[in-house]
């Protein structure tokens, strides 16, 4: 197979309410779509580059720079055995993990199609349905908390996940365990704290959380290992996982006891695979984790999930709890047992709205 042609989309889409972490808030999100035509059959990517540097560097900006000056050069003209090929291809770019996953996650969805497969099958997942959790931003007011807690344990999603940060971390998880004894619950810093705070973190082991994700520094291993020791909680690591070498020397340092993945932060869909099957072999479970993706992104990391060691309910949720409207049909709808049933049509499983996708475009480049 050949990339016969790529095009970059850049849409803007407006959160239905802010998202808060510990490194900001996000509201309108830019986000850069692929299209890539293989040998006439269209495959979509999402890359989850935020607007900021702040969850990890890369961009928008830079994901769409990576693209047209560096990544497109490396794989046009050139011939596939499959889209499973195309990461070995991305290598000599160092890093830039989003940039990269936005086009090989698009050349799985056309070899899916291509194939007439759902890209479950194709990634050689077996799941069928996948078990869902919620990602809460930070919310000042407890009562609204709660509210918001109340409402996705309403709507069926098994597991709550609330971010934290210095300030507001223990009380919140107190009044939350008050409220709601038996959840299963956990927390996500984004790199919030130092080391020096781990007695600080080790009053969370009084509320039986099912893991604290990414407690420490984006790219420091080591001090999570340091930490996992004072720690009766499991470590989940999100932003400091890029690759299986990263996976390695996490489980080995017993750094972490769970890994968060995530397709634009390892780069794509062969990347992730080779993590996924790290950590079966060494007994550690994965979840998939969310970047507030449009339904393309949602789509892909569906397909993801359907993996055998996603043992752990995701930040995978339903389309109508970010967007007003999604750019796919149908939407992602969740099951009032919290899950979603991984689609059987070829590919992604669910159909790119063009003309809602053309009218939220603010800049498009194609690559032939
Ligand atoms: O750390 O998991 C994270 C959103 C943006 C950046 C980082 C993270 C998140 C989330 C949201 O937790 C997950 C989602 O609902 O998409
Ligand atoms: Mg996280």
């Amino acid at each position: 197979m050949k990339i016969r042609k790529i095009t970059l989309r850049e849409i803007r889409m407006r959160l239905l309410a802010p998202f808060e972490t510990s490194f900001g808030k996000s509201d309108l999100r830019r986000i850069l779509l692929l299209e890539a035509d293989v040998d006439g059959v269209t495959g979509w990517g999402e890359s989850t580059a935020g607007e900021n540097p702040f969850y990890c560097y890369e961009t928008v900006e830079t994901a769409w720079h990576i693209l047209r000056d560096h990544a497109w050069p490396l794989v046009k003209d050139r011939e596939f055995a499959s889209a499973a090929d195309v990461w070995d291809s991305l290598v000599p770019v160092r890093g830039h993990n989003m940039a990269k996953a936005a086009l090989e996650t698009a050349v799985w969805d056309a070899e899916a199609k291509q194939k007439n497969l759902p890209l479950a099958k194709l990634l050689g997942g077996s799941r069928q349905e996948i078990p869902c959790g919620v990602s809460i931003g930070i919310q000042p007011a407890m009562a609204a908390l709660i509210e918001k807690v109340e409402r996705e344990l309403g709507a069926g999603y098994q597991r709550i996940k609330i971010k934290i940060k210095p300030g507001l971390d223990v009380a919140p998880v107190r009044a939350l365990r008050q409220r709601f004894p038996k959840i299963p619950l956990m927390v996500d810093a984004n790199s919030a704290y130092r080391l020096e705070d781990a007695p600080l973190l080790k009053q969370l082991d009084e509320f039986y959380l099912m893991m604290i994700e990414q407690p420490l520094g984006w790219d420091d291993i080591y001090s999570h290992a340091a930490l996992q020791r004072q720690l009766e909680t499991a470590i989940c690591l999100d932003e400091c996982i890029h690759d299986a070498q990263h996976a390695r020397a996490a489980i080995e340092l017993r750094a972490c006891r769970i890994i968060n993945m995530k397709l634009g932060r390892v780069g794509g869909h062969a990347p992730a695979r080779r993590i996924h099957d790290l950590c079966e072999s060494k007994s550690i479970p994965v979840w998939c984790g969310g970047m507030l993706e449009s339904g393309i992104g949602r789509a892909h990391n569906i397909a993801m999930s359907s993996l055998a060691n996603f043992s752990l309910p995701g930040d995978v949720s339903a389309s109508r709890r970010y967007w007003e409207e999604d750019i796919i049909e149908p939407e992602v709808e969740v099951t009032p047992r919290g899950t979603i049933h991984v689609p059987n049509a070829p590919g992604i499983g669910y159909t790119p709205r063009l003309n809602r996708i053309e009218s939220l475009t603010c800049r498009c480049e194609v690559l032939a």
